[in-house]
């Protein structure tokens, strides 16, 4: 199976949030129980983000919570890295705790936040986990060789490039190095992040990653897969030429930023299906699915 738009996308539009906001988009996802759980940004109506959960049995119908539930001004000593919002958070399984790394989005411009869970009632906030500017962070849901391991998308100049980082506790970082950097003159050109939480495969760890070109005024945003080593998660050992998803439709290119495909969430079926769930033109969450072993393939 190649990769195949649910036929009733958006599967959420702020039509479903039981409160005010501009849009509800770019989630993170994880499954909960027998619940598959929707972590979104929803940018309020002055401009700043927050998280609320979204709920569901089957993975395509959900329901949004009527609250918040992790806000900028919960961030108590972390306000100040947080005030102009959070947005955009992964989402992984350790050790039976869920951690969510976001953006942390302020004077300081964009930093990498860490908070932790158990239940998604009560949210342990660690605080930031890289300097500004960084982005696009996620964290493997196992150790390897004894570290526990992180990807993100420091900005340098104009470089934005993929770096990975190893870790004794998830707080302190260390043993960088790059891992993946854009392919001049292709769709991924001016800046690539990594999209969505390590999935461990017979082959390798598969992500998704985003890709950015410019095209006149403004860019375009496309997501591509791609494979780690299982032993050295800083070896890339594929990845794929061409994007996997790409907007088309009109609400994946009409919207607050037009022509963006952006996930920060999947979920892995035991089945070897993947729900792929993304956002159209920063407006709304769709849901795509396909399959691990066709992903593996495009990483050949
Ligand atoms: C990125 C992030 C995402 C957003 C994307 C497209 O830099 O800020 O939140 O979806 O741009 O606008």
């Amino acid at each position: 199976m190649k990769m195949t738009r649910y036929s009733k996308n958006p599967i959420l539009t702020k039509k479903d949030v039981p409160f005010d906001v501009n849009s509800i988009f770019n989630p993170g996802a994880v499954k909960f129980g027998n619940e598959y759980l929707l972590f979104c940004r929803v940018e309020m109506p002055n401009g700043r983000s927050s998280f609320v959960l979204a709920r569901s049995k089957d993975g395509i119908n959900f329901e949004v919570e009527p609250n918040l539930c992790l806000t900028p001004e919960e961030h108590d000593n972390f306000y100040k890295y947080a005030e102009w919002g959070i947005e955009d958070a992964r989402v992984v399984n350790i050790e039976n705790k869920y951690f969510l790394t976001y953006t942390g989005y302020s004077k300081y411009m964009p930093l990498v936040l860490l908070a932790e869970t158990t239940d998604f009632k009560k949210y342990k906030l660690h605080g930031p986990i890289s300097e500004p500017s960084n982005k696009d962070c996620t964290i493997f849901p196992e150790k390897i060789n004894g570290f526990y391991w992180k990807i993100d998308r420091p900005s340098a100049e104009q470089r934005q490039n993929i770096w990975v980082a190893k870790s004794n506790d998830l707080l302190h970082w260390g043993g960088y190095e790059c891992l993946a950097e854009p392919a001049p003159g292709t769709w991924e050109a001016d800046k690539i992040g990594i999209s969505t939480t390590p999935i461990k495969t017979k082959d390798g760890w598969l992500l998704l990653y985003h890709g950015v070109r410019g095209f006149g005024i403004s860019s375009i945003y496309k997501l591509g897969v791609m494979l780690l080593d299982l032993q050295k998660p800083w070896v890339l050992k594929g990845k794929c030429s061409s994007p996997v998803l790409a907007p088309d439709l009109d609400y994946e290119r009409i919207g607050d930023v037009g022509n963006v495909i952006f996930s920060n969430g999947w979920i892995a079926e035991d089945n070897g299906g993947i729900k792929i769930y993304y956002s159209g033109a920063d407006t709304n969450i769709c849901l795509a699915t396909t399959t691990i072993d066709y992903l593996l393939s495009l990483c050949k």
